[in-house]
């Protein structure tokens, strides 16, 4: 059975005028042609771009030549591979549609010339996310054992892309793959990113766009914290105050009347859980307990009619004040459950049975940082931790939490995931929790400060404060730019920790001073890409800014930006990373011959358009210059693409190819203009 499709017809950008018609087109596009068939009227010109993929591959190599993606072209995929590999497939289809404007069918069949395949037939692949994927000049073959290592191969195919096969709209480039043989898989099995939406709320939408963009980098976990002291953001059947009372502020809320709190339903929920599992990503809840719980407090303490609750749940109050307060300061440690009081649990069972039954991932996240013994001793700490921690077994998941939960007197499962935040390393005796955990039987996530904390500043220091608006800076006191999320080692960060004590790496985004999407990607990129990379990448000498993994990292990460700002995605252009120019032919306009407008599009991430020259060779003899237009950046958001603009007039007519070239040659883009009679 063929599911071929005929191709759409090809675009043509056209502009009649009086007597003259002019046709502006990128040059290769222009001869563009059916290619699945073999057709040879689809070539590639020039060479493609080497490969620059993050996180990078355990093995690659590059063959000669280039795979060229043309209309016309197929995604095949064998019926017998079942609904897993035709997920991939379509997902792959749906990455690349948009941009290149093909129709790209999903196709159970013979792969053809000009084809990419997808099959699950890699025998050997101990983590389940393994790859190979080679591309020549007539084929691209993506092989894996199971769906999950085929979609991890899916993203490296968009990464051999140019950056503009992110763009929501077709753009006339030519869509080659150098030839490369690559043999991948993870080093580490958990590879998270965790957001906050407890200080301040953020919708479903918000976090299915932080799960686009982080899938790319082959991030397999989706912390999502749920509540904390400012605020509980989901719905609770049986205790509906959790959210309609603890949903309501955020963080500088100031009475509410800015930065308005929200919640979602348990629909919501399941929605976004099923979002994340088609991204191949396992979503762990987190309620954090017994701290950072100002807002179940303040929904639970007064619910004296609540029928699920014995009609005393003032009970539940460890927190420093009583009656207990609304803070909506970024305080910590003041909070607390008290964890003799059955309230408690009540609401501790609901709320962990109904999450636990909601969530993909095996783990649950009970939180349980920093609780000052002041407020609660470690015993009643612990004597919370443990019970819970049964609570969460009981409900079929393996308990996570933050690497105090290993502290004196916990008990909990052998198998349980402490994440460790602290930014103390080496052999410190701050870094009592990691071995704690290690000696409990436990595993870890490395989430130190210092390196993987999202929310702090890029720098700081005397007059220095970037983003001026957003973050904080505790744990990184000068600031932390790439540099800090990459030159570190999640297995001998602390001393003296076993091998395969650590499974994994997460980044996290604390949500004090963040306040939507913009802000969030400014946070997340570049530095969840470079925790992207020790997550999945061999281990390598990550020992500064001098290593040679390091300079070849910000040289691959350079090309990300290009596909950043084609897909509308901020993010902050850190001096660290030589931003590559990237040109994408454009459409001007004709007037009688005149040609002009924008005659492409240009990435140039963290230059202004006074920082960037750009010369036309108009292909009739004659030479000019273009100017760069465009939405400057601010303390906060990354610039905008340029449209490269021009106008000329030939004196004849026929085709001239019009060569448009960036300062210092970095970036060319040709396009093709005729003048017709
Ligand atoms: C520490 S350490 C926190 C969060 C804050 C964050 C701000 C730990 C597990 N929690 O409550 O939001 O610092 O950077």
């Amino acid at each position: 059975m063929s599911l071929f499709h005929p191709s759409s017809p090809r675009r043509v950008f056209a502009a009649a005028a009086v007597g003259v018609a002019l046709v502006a087109s990128a040059a290769t596009a222009a001869s563009a042609a059916p290619g699945g068939g073999g057709s040879g009227s689809c070539t590639a010109s020039g060479s493609a771009a080497p490969p620059k993929i993050v996180p990078a591959p355990a093995s690659l190599t590059t063959g000669s030549g280039q795979f060229r993606l043309c209309d016309g072209a197929r995604i095949v995929v064998d019926q017998h591979d079942g609904a897993g590999a035709l997920q991939v497939a379509n997902a792959l289809a749906g990455y690349l549609r948009p941009a290149t404007g093909f129709d790209l069918p999903v196709v159970n069949s013979q792969a053809h010339s000009g084809d990419i395949s997808l099959a699950l037939d890699l025998s050997s692949d101990p983590t389940g996310e393994g790859y190979k994927l080679t591309t020549t000049s007539s084929m691209v073959t993506l092989e894996a054992k199971t769906p999950h290592g085929l979609y991890n191969g899916v993203q490296t195919i968009r990464q051999l892309l140019p950056p503009w096969i992110s763009s929501p709209t077709p753009q006339s480039v030519q869509w080659t793959m150098p030839a490369v043989q690559i043999a991948d898989q993870p080093r580490y099995e958990y590879r998270g990113v965790m957001l906050d939406i407890a200080r301040h709320y953020e919708s479903p939408d918000a976090v299915k766009r932080l799960i686009d963009q982080a899938a790319a980098y082959k991030i397999n976990t989706f912390h999502l914290h749920l509540s904390d002291d400012q605020g509980f953001r989901v719905v609770i059947n049986g205790f509906p105050n959790l959210a309609t009372v603890g949903g309501q502020g955020s963080v500088g809320t100031g009475g509410r009347t800015v930065d308005p709190g929200g919640f979602w339903t348990q629909a919501q929920f399941k929605d976004v859980v099923a979002y994340a599992a088609a991204h191949f990503m396992t979503l762990v809840p987190e309620v954090d307990t017994p701290g950072h719980n100002n807002a179940i407090v303040m929904s639970e303490y007064n619910d004296t009619a609540n029928p699920l609750l014995n009609g005393h749940p003032q009970d539940i109050n460890c927190t420093t004040k009583n009656p207990p307060q609304w803070n909506f300061t970024g305080d910590v440690g003041y909070s607390a459950l008290c964890p003799e009081s059955d309230n408690t649990w009540t609401i501790l069972n609901a709320i962990v049975s109904q999450l636990a039954a909601m969530s993909s991932s095996k783990y649950y996240d009970l939180g349980g940082d920093e609780v000052p013994s002041t407020v609660l001793t470690q015993d009643r700490y612990a004597a919370l931790v443990n019970k819970e921690g049964g609570i969460v077994n009981a409900n079929g998941k393996t308990v996570m939490g933050w690497a105090e939960i290993a502290g004196e007197g916990t008990q909990l499962a052998p198998g349980s995931l402490a994440e460790y935040w602290n930014p103390a390393s080496g052999s410190s005796s701050d870094t009592a929790t990691a071995h704690e955990a290690v000696a409990k039987g436990m595993k870890l996530v490395m989430a130190p400060a210092s390196h993987a904390y999202l929310d702090q500043k890029y720098a700081f220091g005397q007059n220095v404060n970037v983003p001026a608006t957003l973050g904080l800076h505790w744990a990184c006191n000068v600031g932390c730019d790439v540099d800090q999320s990459y030159n570190w080692d999640p297995d001998t960060y602390v001393d003296g920790i076993p091998a395969g004590s650590v499974i994994g790496v997460e980044g996290a985004m604390w949500a004090e001073t963040v306040v939507n999407s913009s802000n969030i990607e400014y946070m997340v990129f570049p530095r969840l890409p470079a925790l992207a990379e020790l997550g999945w990448s061999p281990k390598a000498d990550r020992s500064g800014t001098s290593s040679a993994a390091y300079k070849d990292f910000v040289t691959r990460l350079a090309a990300q930006g290009a596909r950043w700002q084609a897909a509308g995605q901020n993010f902050y252009p850190t001096p660290e990373v030589p931003w590559r120019l990237d040109l994408a032919p454009g459409r001007p306009d004709v007037n009688h011959g005149e040609v002009s407008g924008s005659f492409a599009t240009l990435a140039a991430p963290g230059m202004s358009t006074g920082a960037v020259t750009v010369t036309f060779d108009w292909g009739d003899g004659t030479t000019g210059s273009g100017i760069l237009s465009g939405v400057a950046a601010t303390d906060s958001t990354v610039n905008g693409l340029y449209d490269v603009v021009s106008d000329h007039t030939y004196a004849h007519h026929g085709s001239h190819d019009v060569t448009i070239t960036t300062t210092a040659g970095s970036s060319t883009a040709t396009v093709h203009v005729t003048v017709q009679s």
